[in-house]
This record gives structure tokens, C-alpha cells and sequence, in this order.
């Protein structure tokens, strides 16, 4: 029983010593209930009472050998599927990261806020209106009557008869005239529609910046020096601006205002196309029936409006030579700004 005990023990030690994953295969083996040792003690009675206890002092270390030679096995796997995990899931977090894109402001809104940051610093603030509006306040309170030509060219979306998209953000200046007593220093930038069909320079959506001042004794004299240093700031100090005769309805006298060209200094180039000067503003002084429309009394007040559009400043400053790539968001175009 003794020897077999110790073959027990050498074979047992054997198998864990070359074990894989197997180890409780081996443990059930030799020490399950069914197990090589538990058959072994199980035949005891068979012995003399003198050699029991010897021999169940063997078989108990033979039981704690083969136990401590599982356990350590079972240590050192684990140690070295630790090692291999830890091998395989190696991170050098020196090495540099993947950078994740950034977006950007959209140029019309950094033109926008631009032309915003500029009339602000001059003492302007930002007044904003429904994009649906009343035709009484984008026509008929700006001196545009029912069957006028002015609403040709600026035919927009009717919604009913009288509802509509308004054409130009002057309405928000009507609405401000109606309920805020002169002084009145405002600018409204924001959307406007006209039904006209998208093409390289138009398109049926698309965005103003007007300005408007009133108090007591405003003259054509303050509308220049404001649009002056409005062209300087904008398009740098050394522009020139020049005022040229024009008809609106809700300005008199009107004018189209040109600014020096940016690009030649006023030589003549491609961006000018040999004129010395681009195109980017109307204004005039505000007509005196658009003043009592909204409740204030032309001989008591005057004042100064002028408009421009944030899609043409934007695309004379960058040499955008089509208007739809500001709606299409393309990166490739919008990368660029
Ligand atoms: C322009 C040109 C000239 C304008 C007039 C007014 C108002 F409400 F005071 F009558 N707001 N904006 C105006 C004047 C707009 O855009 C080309």
C-alpha cells in the first residue's frame, strides 16, 4: 500500500508538472471522491490497526503534496496568462494621439458677427424680427404700395395675401420705430427670401445686415462718416467710399454706396472688373412717410438706413465667385475659411 501511495505521488506530480489547462481533470483524478488516493483509503480496513495509522499519515502527504503541486501549478498559469494579456494588451501612452477634427465658425456667420462687432463699437445694437412677417411692415409701412414696382423686385413667398417671408430685415426696423422713441440706433442681420431662382449669384434665400439711425438733426453728413469708418474697419484703412444717386422707396435722397477695391487699391482688376471700386451698400436718409408710418414726426426727427448683403461682402472679400457654395457644405469649400 505504501509503494502504492508513492507511485500514486510521483504520477500525480508528474501529470501536474506537464499540465496545461487540464489541472482539474488531474485534481479529480487523484483526489475526487471516485479519485486513485480516496480508492486507496477506502481498502484501510483491509489493515493490521498498527499499520493504519501509518498509513494514513502517508496518504495524508501524499494528498497535501499533490495539493500544494496543483495550487503552485495553477499560480504559475495564472502568473503567465497575466503576462501574455498584459503583453498582448500593451499601451505606450507616448505615443502621440489622433487628433479629433475640429469644425469652425461658417464664413457667413464670422462675416456676420464681424460686421455685428463693428456698427456694436459704434454704439449700434442688434434688433431682431420674424422671419414671417405682415406685407404692411415689409411693404406697405417702407413705402412700398400694393402694385409698386419695388415688389417685382423683390417678389418673395407668400404664405396668404398679406403673410409672407420678408424680403429684407427692414421690418424689424419698422417694428422698432413703432415702439421705441427716437434715439434709435439699431442694425438687423438675419435671413431674408426672394423668389428667385439659385444661381451663381442669387439665390432665394440669403442674408442682410441693415442699419438704421434717427434722432433730432441726423444728416447725409453722419450717414458718410458712418459708412466711412464702417468701410475702413471692414475692408482696411486705406478704403475709399463713394456714394452714387439711387432710387428706394423708403429712403430720399438714396444712394448706392462703392467702397475703393480692396484687392487693387482702385487701379482696376479682376475682383473690380477694372473699376476701382465694388458695390456693397444702398442707403439714403429715411423717407418721411416711412418716419410717420411708425409714429415719428419728420419735422421733429430724421434720420439715416442702409443695407447690405452679407453673402456679397463675403464673397468680394474672399473672391467667392458662386453663391451656392455657401449652402452646399462642402468641406472642401468650407476648410478653407
Ligand atoms: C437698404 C437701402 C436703403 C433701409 C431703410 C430702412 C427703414 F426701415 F428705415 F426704412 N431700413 N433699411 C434701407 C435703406 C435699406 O438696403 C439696401
Amino acid at each position: 500500500m505504501k509503494e502504492k501511495l508513492s507511485k500514486i505521488q510521483v504520477e500525480a506530480l508528474e501529470q501536474i508538472n506537464s499540465a496545461d489547462a487540464n489541472l482539474d481533470e488531474i485534481r479529480i483524478k487523484y483526489l475526487g471522491k471516485k479519485g486513485e488516493l480516496t480508492a486507496v483509503l477506502r481498502g484501510m480496513g483491509a489493515l493490521t490497526p498498527e499499520e493504519r495509522p501509518i498509513v494514513g499519515q502517508l496518504a495524508n502527504e501524499v494528498r497535501e503534496a499533490i495539493e500544494a503541486a496543483l495550487n503552485a501549478k495553477k499560480t504559475e498559469q495564472q502568473a503567465k496568462a497575466l503576462e501574455a494579456q498584459l503583453k498582448a494588451e500593451k499601451l505606450d501612452v507616448t505615443m502621440p494621439g489622433v487628433a479629433a477634427p475640429v469644425g469652425h465658425i461658417h464664413p457667413l456667420t464670422r462675416a456676420q458677427r464681424e460686421l455685428e462687432d463693428i456698427f456694436i463699437g459704434m454704439g449700434f445694437s442688434i434688433a431682431e424680427g420674424p422671419e414671417v412677417e405682415l406685407d404692411y411692415y415689409n411693404f406697405q409701412a417702407l413705402n412700398i404700395p400694393e402694385n409698386h414696382p419695388a415688389r417685382d423686385t423683390q417678389d418673395t413667398f407668400y404664405i396668404t395675401d398679406n403673410i409672407l417671408l420678408r424680403s429684407q430685415t427692414s421690418p424689424v426696423q419698422v417694428r422698432v420705430m413703432e415702439h421705441q422713441k427716437p434715439p434709435i440706433r439699431i442694425i438687423s442681420p438675419g435671413r431674408v427670401y426672394r423668389s428667385d431662382a439659385l444661381d451663381a449669384t442669387h439665390s432665394p434665400l440669403f442674408h442682410q445686415l441693415e442699419g438704421l439711425v434717427i434722432d433730432k438733426g441726423i444728416t447725409m453728413g453722419d450717414l458718410k462718416g458712418t459708412l466711412e469708418v464702417f468701410a475702413k474697419k471692414m475692408f482696411g484703412e486705406g478704403t475709399q467710399i463713394r456714394f452714387r444717386p439711387h432710387h428706394f422707396p423708403f429712403t430720399e435722397p438714396s444712394a448706392e454706396v462703392d467702397v475703393s477695391c480692396f484687392v487693387c487699391g482702385g487701379k482696376g482688376c479682376r475682383l473690380c472688373k477694372g473699376e476701382g471700386w465694388i458695390e456693397i451698400l444702398g442707403a439714403g436718409m429715411v423717407h418721411p412717410f416711412v418716419l410717420s408710418n411708425c409714429g415719428i414726426d419728420p419735422e421733429e426727427y430724421s434720420g439715416f438706413a442702409f443695407g447690405l448683403g452679407i453673402e456679397r461682402i463675403t464673397m468680394a472679400r474672399y473672391g467667392i465667385d458662386d453663391i451656392r457654395l455657401f449652402y452646399e457644405n462642402d468641406e472642401r469649400f468650407l476648410e478653407q475659411f
